[in-house]
C-alpha cells in the first residue's frame, strides 16, 4: 500500500483512571486517523500508556501495591475507554512491554555512540506530577510563598548522580528545524513559545535516575533507570518495530509521524524528542500538534486534583457519537474548550437529532411508506437538485482543506453547512405534497435527498463512525462503498432498503 500516514496520541500515565481530557485527545486523534483512512491513505494509529517514573511508583506506594499491578489495572481502563469510544487504534502500546525496553535501550545506545551522553551529577528542581526538571528561573511562588513549577505543581530539590544528554548542542539545529518546517509545531502560538524557549538557551538534560528503580535500565550502568520521558517518547518508535529499521512498519516512521498531544507537553515533544532523534540519526516527526485543555465549567481538572469526569459515564449518558461530535465540533482544535450538560444537549439536539437525523428520518420514512422501501428513479435533475449536489461537493472539498490544516471543528462546520442546505431543500421541495400533484418530481426529490444522505454519511464517518454506518446500513450500502472514493458512485435506483429507524435520539430533559 502507498502513502503511509503515522499518527499517535500521547501515552497516558495510568496512575489513575482516564478522564475526559484523555478521551478528548483519543477522539480527536481517532477522527484524524479515520479521515485519512477514508481518503485512501495507509494509516498507522497508535496510543497507549506511559507506565514508568516516580509518579507511577508513588501512586502505587500510596495504594500499597506494586507499580506493575497499578499499571495493569489502570492500563486496562484506558484501553477499555478507547474501545467504548470507538477509537480505531492499530496498536495500544504499554511501556512495560519487552519490545519497548529493547527500543529504549537501542536509542540510548545510539545517543551514546554519538557522544551525546555523559555522566554527571544532577542538582536542581524536579516536579513528580509533571515528571519534569525545572530551572530556578522558571519557578513561580505559590500562595504560601512555596516554590512551584510553571504548571503550578510542587517541586523538590533533587541531588543525584545522573547521565546527561547534551541537549545544549542541539539548540541551533532545533531553531533551524522550526524555521525550515513551520508546520513542525502547531498551532503557531505554540511554535512561537517553544522557539523562544530554545532561543533562551538549552541546558543539558538529566536523563537517568538512581533514587528509584521503576524504569527502563540504562544499558551498562547498574543502578540507573532512564528518565521516564526518554522511554516515554521512544514509544512512538517502538510501535514501528524499532530498532528493526527494515521491518514492515518502519516506513510509517520514515513518512514522518504526526504527534497529537496536549499543550502542557509540547516542550518534551518539540525540543527533547527531535534532539534525541537527531542524535540517534533517525528521521524526525512531520508535526507536533498541541491541542488545548478541556475545562470543566472553566476549571482545570486532573487526576491529582481529583475533580475528574469519567468519560465512559459521559458516553453512556449522551451516547458515544454524541460525545464525539460535541467535542470535535464545539472545541476549536488547538484552543482550550469548556463543556457542560447544556452545551452538549444543545449542540447534539440541533445538529444531530434535528439536523442530520431529521432529514434521514423524514426522507427514508416516506420512501418506506409510499415507495415500497425502494430507492426511486430520479429522472432528469432540476436546477435545485444540481445546486444541492454542488453544495455537497463544495462542502467535501472545504472539509478536506480544513482537515489538512487540522481545523477539525471548521471541517465539521463545512459539512453541517451542507446538512442545513439539504434540510432547506427538502422543506422547499416538500415531496410529501408533490406526491399528490407530480409523483415523478416527488420521486426525484426523494432520490436526491437519499443520495445526499448517503454522501453526508460518508463525509461524517470519521467523526461519528457508528451513526454514519447505521445510516449507510439504512441505505443498503456495502462495506466497500463507504470511503471518500465512493462519494462519486451514486445510489442505484431500485435498491431495496431495510425499514428506517431513528439514528439520533433527541435529548429530552427528565421531568
Ligand atoms: O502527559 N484536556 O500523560 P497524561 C485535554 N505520559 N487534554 C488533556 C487534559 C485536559 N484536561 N489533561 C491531560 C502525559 N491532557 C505523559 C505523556 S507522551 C510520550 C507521554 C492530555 O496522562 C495531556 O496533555 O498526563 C497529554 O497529551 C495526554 O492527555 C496524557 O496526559
Amino acid at each position: 500500500m502507498s502513502d503511509p500516514f503515522y499518527i499517535t496520541t500521547a501515552i497516558s500515565y495510568p496512575n489513575g483512571s482516564p478522564h475526559i481530557g484523555h478521551a478528548y485527545e483519543a477522539i480527536a486523534t481517532d477522527a484524524i486517523a479515520r479521515f485519512h483512512r477514508l481518503s485512501g491513505r495507509d494509516v498507522l494509529f497508535t496510543t497507549g500508556t506511559d507506565e514508568h517514573g516516580l509518579k507511577m511508583a508513588q501512586a502505587a506506594r500510596n495504594r500499597d501495591i506494586t507499580p506493575i499491578a497499578l499499571a495493569d489495572e489502570m492500563s486496562g481502563q484506558f484501553k477499555r475507554m478507547d474501545e467504548v469510544l470507538n477509537i480505531s487504534f492499530d496498536r495500544f502500546i504499554r511501556t512495560t512491554e519487552p519490545a519497548h525496553y529493547e527500543a529504549s535501550q537501542a536509542i540510548w545506545r545510539a545517543m551514546v555512540a554519538k557522544g551525546d551522553i555523559y555522566l554527571g551529577r544532577y542538582e536542581g528542581w524536579y516536579s513528580v506530577r509533571d515528571e519534569a526538571f525545572y530551572g530556578e528561573e522558571e519557578l513561580v511562588a505559590g500562595e504560601g510563598g512555596e516554590k512551584l513549577s510553571p504548571q503550578g505543581t510542587p517541586v523538590d530539590w533533587t541531588v543525584e548522580e545522573s547521565w546527561f544528554f547534551r541537549l545544549s548542542a542541539y539548540a541551533e539545529k532545533l531553531l533551524e528545524l522550526y524555521e525550515k518546517q513551520p508546520n513542525f509545531i502547531q498551532p503557531d502560538s505554540r511554535r512561537n513559545e517553544v522557539a523562544s524557549f530554545v532561543r533562551g538557551g538549552l541546558t543539558d538534560l538529566s536523563v537517568s535516575r538512581t533514587s528509584f528503580d521503576w524504569g527502563v535500565p540504562v544499558p551498562d550502568a547498574p543502578g540507573h533507570v532512564m528518565y521516564v520521558w526518554v522511554d516515554a517518547l521512544t514509544n512512538y518508535l517502538t510501535s514501528t518495530g524499532y530498532p528493526d529499521r527494515s521491518g514492515p512498519l518502519a516506513r510509517y516512521w520514515d513518512a514522518g509521524a504526526t504527534h497529537i498531544i496536549g499543550k502542557d507537553i509540547v516542550r518534551f515533544h518539540a525540543v527533547y524528542w527531535p534532539a534525541f532523534l537527531m542524535s540517534a540519526d533517525l528521521p524526525l516527526p512531520r508535526q507536533i500538534f498541541g491541542h488545548g485543555f478541556l475545562l470543566n465549567k472553566g476549571e482545570k481538572m486532573s487526576k491529582s486534583v481529583g475533580n475528574v469526569v469519567d468519560p465512559i459515564g459521559m458516553a453512556e449518558t449522551y451516547g458515544v457519537d454524541q460525545l464525539r461530535y460535541f467535542l470535535l465540533r464545539e472545541v476549536s482544535f488547538g484552543a482550550d474548550g469548556s463543556y457542560s450538560h447544556e452545551a452538549i444537549v444543545t449542540r447534539c439536539n440541533a445538529d444531530l437529532a434535528n439536523g442530520l437525523g431529521n432529514l434521514a428520518q423524514r426522507c427514508l420514512s416516506i420512501i418506506a411508506k409510499n415507495g415500497g422501501g425502494v430507492v426511486p428513479e430520479p429522472g432528469a435533475l432540476a436546477q435545485a437538485d444540481i445546486d444541492l449536489f454542488a453544495d455537497l461537493d463544495a462542502a467535501a472539498d472545504e472539509a478536506g482543506r480544513f482537515m489538512e490544516e487540522m481545523a477539525i471543528h471548521t471541517a465539521l462546520g463545512a459539512i453541517w453547512g451542507a446538512v442545513s442546505a439539504a434540510n432547506v431543500y427538502f422543506a422547499e421541495q416538500a415531496p410529501w405534497a408533490l406526491r399528490k400533484t407530480d409523483p415523478a418530481a416527488a420521486d426525484r426529490v426523494l432520490y436526491v435527498t437519499a443520495e445526499t444522505i448517503r454522501q453526508l454519511a460518508i463525509l461524517v464517518r470519521w467523526a461519528i463512525p457508528a451513526s454514519a454506518d447505521a445510516l449507510l446500513d439504512l441505505l443498503a450500502q456495502p462495506q466497500d462503498a463507504r470511503d471518500f472514493a465512493a462519494l462519486k458512485s451514486p445510489l442505484a435506483a431500485g435498491t431495496a432498503l431495510p425499514p428506517p429507524q431513528g439514528i439520533f435520539p433527541r435529548w429530552v430533559e427528565p421531568a
